[in-house]
């Protein structure tokens, strides 16, 4: 259980567009009167959905006992990634004229290890998967290149495990973090990752069984781009044709997040090219 139940306090207070409510002043009366409206709407929207569908005793009760054994499962985060997270990325990024974002998920940990312009991710030998050569180059909006911008990237495995939240696997497999050359360019060796599948053994998959829901998402790689002086970008990368593109149980897949890997020149494998737009912060 506890690698489900990771905490992301560093990656919040790390991330630039992350509003940090450390600073709000919990005495600020706009403070007081933004929690009182928020909950005050989503009390009011629960107490219209037990009128309309007439929600029992027994259903109450049963929604309890779910409520806390989220919580003993260590499964807010992927609940909360999965099915709310994708709004707030919406809103938070609404103004932005660069490359999209997508919802950054349970499994980022900071501090992967530095690579260079041109390099492996971590993995075991003989690692399992399609490998993957993945480059391209970072900008800012008018087109200019971001020398050393960095490129932090995760994935799950072909079996569609993530380090540090499975266990068995090395701590770092499948996480780095690239810095590009002079020209904000880079090319990463990776392997294509497996579609993800929501645990199905805790509160999450009984949720998704008794709703009758599947419980993927497309295989996917994750980024934080970032450069001094530009808005960081967190995102996913999927594959065209692949399994649950269009039915992400994450609804985090956008048209632009979408690969079209072509075989690699050499036969092994496959490569893509992929170039991400900073705005300026
Ligand atoms: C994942 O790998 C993921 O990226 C999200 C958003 C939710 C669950 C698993
Ligand atoms: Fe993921």
């Amino acid at each position: 259980e506890r690698f489900r139940s990771r905490q992301r306090t560093e990656s919040a207070t790390a991330d630039p567009n992350t509003a940090d409510p450390s600073t709000a002043d919990t005495t600020d009366t706009s403070h007081t009167t933004r929690v009182n409206a928020l909950v005050s709407e989503l009390l009011a929207a629960a107490h219209d959905i037990i009128r309309h569908h007439q929600v029992t005793y027994a259903e109450y009760d049963a929604l309890k006992s779910w409520l806390i054994q989220v919580g003993e499962d260590g499964e807010w985060p992927l609940f909360l990634d999965v099915w709310l997270e994708h709004v707030v990325e919406e809103v938070a990024h609404e103004s932005r004229r660069g490359s999209k974002g997508t919802i950054e998920g349970p499994y980022y940990v900071p501090g992967s290890p530095l690579l260079p312009a041109t390099a492996a991710l971590p993995m075991r030998d003989g690692e399992q998967g399609t490998p993957l050569a993945f480059q391209g180059q970072v900008t800012d909006v008018d087109g200019a290149p971001l020398a050393g911008a960095s490129v932090e990237i995760w994935q799950a495995d072909a079996d569609g495990y993530y380090s540090q939240f499975a266990p068995g696997l090395p701590e770092w497999n499948l996480r780095g973090t690239v810095t590009a050359d002079d020209e904000g360019r880079f090319r990463i060796h990776t392997v294509e990752p497996a579609p993800y599948r929501i645990p199905t053994d805790g509160s999450c998959g009984r949720l998704i069984t008794a709703a009758g829901w599947h419980a993927w998402r497309p295989a996917h790689l994750h980024l934080k781009v970032s450069a001094p002086g530009h808005r960081l970008i967190t995102t996913q990368l999927y594959f065209r044709g692949g399994e649950h593109v269009s039915d992400d149980i994450a609804s985090a897949v956008k048209p632009e997040l979408v690969l079209d890997p072509v075989p690699a020149a050499d036969g092994d494998g496959r490569r893509v090219t992929y170039d991400f737009v900073l705005d300026k912060l």
